[in-house]
C-alpha cells in the first residue's frame, strides 16, 4: 500500500485526474478534520462532559445526546468561514444552515447527520458521521428546496466510523478508497483502496423484533434465511445488528452483507426509519461505487426526487445478488 495521506490523495484527484475542483478538495479536507475533533470529543467519554441528554429534541423529535449536537457544531464551525460551501443542512437542524454574510460562499451543499447511531454512544459502541455533497443549482438561493435533489446527483460522499480505529470511508464517484486516522501525526492515510462489495454473502443485518410489522417480501426474505440448508437457499445465514449504521454498513462494505431498514407497519405514516438525504443517499451512493445495490425494495434509492429535507425512507443495501433477491421479491 502507497504511504498516502488524505491530502495527497485528493492532490492527485484534483490536479492529475481532473476529477474533483479545489474547493472540493478544500471541503472534503475540512470535514475530515472535523471527524477528527469529533472522534476526540468521543474519545473523552465520561472523562469529560460529554455523554448522555442534550435535554432537547431534534426536528424528528428524539432526544438529542450532547455529543450530537456538539458534533453539529464542530460540523458548522470547521465548514462555514472556507467559501466553499452555499449552504449547510444536519438531522439535528430543522432547516439549512445558511453562511454567515461575513464569510464567502462557494458552490457546494453539504449534508450531513453528524453523530449517527447516536443512542450507541453511552454504552461505547461504534458510531460514525455521514456526509454527502451536492452542487448548489446556478443562481438559486441555497434554501431547502436547492437540496432536494436525487441522490445521483452528488459528487462526492463519505462516513467516519469511529470504533477501535476512526476511519474516513469516501467516494468521488470513481469508487471507495478508506482512510484510517494515524493518532500520532493527526494525518489520514489511505489504507484500502479501490473496495469492492462480495456480491454474495450469508450475512443479513435487520432489526428482527419488526417482523411482525414487515411487509410480505421481507417476511418470505428474512424467513428463507432463516430456514437455512434446510429450507429454499440451501444454506446457513448469520445475523448481525449493531443498531448503528455507520458500524453495519462499514462491515458490509469490508465483508460483505445485506442491511435492511424497511418500510414497516409498525407507524404506516412513516415511509422508513432512514432519512434519506443524509443517511439513505450517501451510503446509497458509497455502496453502488463499490460494486454493491441500494433500493427501497421499489426503486434505486439514488433516483428518488427528493420531497422534504429530512423525509425517510425505506432502506435495502449491500451485497449486490442478494439485494437484487429482495427487490425481485418486492416485484
Ligand atoms: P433501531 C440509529 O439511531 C439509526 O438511525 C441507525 O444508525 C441504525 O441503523 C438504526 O437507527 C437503528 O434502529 O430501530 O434498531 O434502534
Amino acid at each position: 500500500m502507497r504511504n498516502v495521506s488524505l491530502t495527497r490523495f485528493l492532490i492527485e484527484k484534483e490536479h492529475t485526474n481532473h476529477l474533483i475542483t479545489g474547493d472540493l478538495r478544500l471541503l472534503i479536507e475540512v470535514v475530515s478534520r472535523a471527524c477528527k475533533a469529533i472522534s476526540i470529543a468521543i474519545g473523552k467519554g465520561g472523562l469529560a462532559d460529554v455523554l448522555g441528554g442534550a435535554g432537547s429534541d431534534n426536528v424528528q423529535g428524539e432526544a438529542q445526546k450532547k455529543l450530537d449536537v456538539i458534533s453539529n457544531e464542530i460540523l458548522l464551525e470547521a465548514n462555514e468561514w472556507g467559501g466553499h460551501l452555499a449552504a449547510m443542512a444536519s438531522e439535528e437542524m430543522d432547516h439549512p444552515y445558511q453562511i454567515p454574510h461575513r464569510y464567502p460562499k462557494g458552490e457546494y451543499l453539504l449534508l450531513f447527520d453528524p453523530l449517527d447511531g447516536s443512542s450507541n454512544i453511552d454504552v461505547n459502541v461504534s458510531v460514525g458521521t455521514i456526509f454527502s455533497v451536492l452542487r448548489c443549482p446556478e443562481g438559486v438561493e441555497p434554501d431547502e428546496k436547492a437540496f432536494l435533489q436525487p441522490g445521483a446527483q452528488q459528487v462526492c460522499a463519505g462516513y467516519a466510523v469511529y470504533g477501535p480505529t476512526t476511519l474516513l470511508v469516501l467516494t468521488l464517484g470513481d469508487g471507495v478508497n478508506v482512510f484510517t486516522l494515524n493518532r500520532e501525526t493527526g494525518a489520514f492515510h489511505l489504507t484500502q483502496e479501490n473496495l469492492r462489495i462480495p456480491a454474495d454473502t450469508r450475512e443479513f443485518a435487520i432489526n428482527a423484533s419488526n417482523q411482525r410489522y414487515w411487509e410480505e417480501p421481507v417476511q418470505r426474505y428474512i424467513g428463507e434465511l432463516l430456514a437455512g440448508k434446510e429450507g429454499p437457499r440451501g444454506q446457513d445465514f448469520n445475523m448481525r445488528w449493531v443498531a448503528s449504521m455507520v458500524a453495519d454498513v462499514h462491515r458490509i462494505m469490508t465483508r460483505g452483507g445485506i442491511f435492511m431498514y424497511p418500510k414497516d407497519r409498525k407507524d404506516p405514516g412513516k415511509a422508513g426509519k432512514l432519512r434519506l438525504m443524509y443517511e439513505a443517499n450517501p451510503m446509497a451512493f458509497i455502496v453502488e461505487q463499490g460494486g454493491g445495490a441500494a433500493t427501497t425494495g421499489r426503486e434505486r434509492i439514488v433516483d428518488i426526487q427528493p420531497t422534504a429535507l429530512h423525509q425517510r425512507v425505506p432502506v435495502i443495501l449491500g451485497s449486490k445478488n442478494e439485494v437484487d433477491r429482495v427487490t425481485g421479491y418486492h416485484a
